[in-house]
């Protein structure tokens, strides 16, 4: 979780930010009205999932009864701002429970008249409470709330495929210039319900003789391909097929066809081909992705999730 917007309807302003938790939260004034603006367009009690290009927001929008608002309630929006990564459904159960509890607060909505009437000290003890419970929502929850298994991944391929650009677009949604991979690099992020520690090794030839010591626990594997280099397959195919033979059997491989927005990047049956993918006698799919656009990333992941689901 990134952190919590309040939203309510000002009969004056419109809709607007009571309070956020943390104080803090580096969002733009636009990003701010932006998720204000979801009050105006939900009209029943209800939980609901909303993606900005800044994040994803788990919400609940609900009606709090009021003596003093002229329809006889509040209406109030509780964003929880997540990672993409993240599922956002898991929020439901503790959005309503967080709205339980502020219902239960007596007189709760006079904390939502705090910017016309703060001198009133009612108001301001109402708003410190639900400030208050907001706070302990937040930190009540842990880190691990959502997270059900610890899963390690381990990444593989030839040099320069694009093994850690992936990694670093799926974990933190970035594309940045890489450096070559010396030895390893571990990746550890959140994903649907599962924390994911990637190992993501290099690709160089001296490095390659050591993949096998980092598939020890493993329980998916991921090789990537650069898809526009088809004079590398044949090389690729045999540093992949070594791997496989000193892996477990039941362990699902997912290919990844990456660069597919480059030029001479090369349709999926061709590395199916190439690689030998039909002799597989395991759980596999391939993916044509890339670390630069996003594209197919989401996709690859869902996969790789939805077989450790299975297991
Ligand atoms: N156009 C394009 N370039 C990419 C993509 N993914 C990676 N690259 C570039 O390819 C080069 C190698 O990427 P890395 O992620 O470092 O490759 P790697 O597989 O980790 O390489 P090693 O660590 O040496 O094994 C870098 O210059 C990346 O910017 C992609 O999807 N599209
Ligand atoms: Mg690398």
């Amino acid at each position: 979780m990134l952190g919590i917007i309040i939203s309510y309807f000002d009969m004056i302003e419109g809709s607007k930010t009571l309070l956020t938790y943390p104080d803090n939260l580096a969002l733009t004034e636009n990003q701010f009205h932006q998720i204000n603006k979801l009050l105006d367009v939900i009209f029943e009690k209800s939980f609901f999932i909303h993606r900005f290009d800044f994040s994803n927001t788990a919400n609940y929008y609900t009606e709090i009864p009021s003596k003093w608002a002229r329809g006889g309630h509040e209406s109030i929006l509780i964003s929880i701002l997540i990672s993409f990564t993240e599922n956002p459904e898991n929020w439901k159960e503790p959005l309503e429970e967080l709205i339980a509890h502020i219902e239960q607060t007596p007189d709760i909505y006079k904390a939502f008249y705090y910017f016309t009437s703060s001198s009133d000290p009612k108001v301001a003890k109402k708003f410190q409470e639900l400030k208050d419970l907001i706070k302990n929502f937040y930190e009540s929850i842990p880190e691990t709330i959502t997270i059900q298994r610890i899963v390690k991944l381990f990444i593989f391929g030839l040099d320069r495929a694009g093994k850690t650009s992936l990694t670093k677009r799926v974990s933190e949604n970035i594309y940045e210039q890489t450096s070559p991979t010396l030895w390893l690099n571990v990746h550890n992020f959140q994903f649907q319900n599962f924390q994911f520690v990637c190992f993501d090794v290099g690709g160089q030839q001296q490095f390659r003789s050591f993949w096998t010591n980092y598939l020890h626990n493993s329980e998916a594997l991921i090789f990537v391909v650069d898809g526009s280099t088809p004079e590398r397959f044949p090389e690729a195919k045999i540093e992949l097929w070594k791997i496989l033979q000193s892996s477990h059997n039941g362990l699902p491989l997912l290919v990844l066809n990456n660069k597919a927005d480059l030029a001479g990047h090369v349709k999926n049956e061709k590395i199916i081909a190439a690689l030998a993918l039909n002799n597989l006698n395991r759980s596999w799919h391939i993916v044509a992705t890339s670390a630069k656009s996003g594209q197919g990333i989401n996709e690859a992941f869902n996969w790789v999730a939805e077989q450790l689901k299975r297991r």
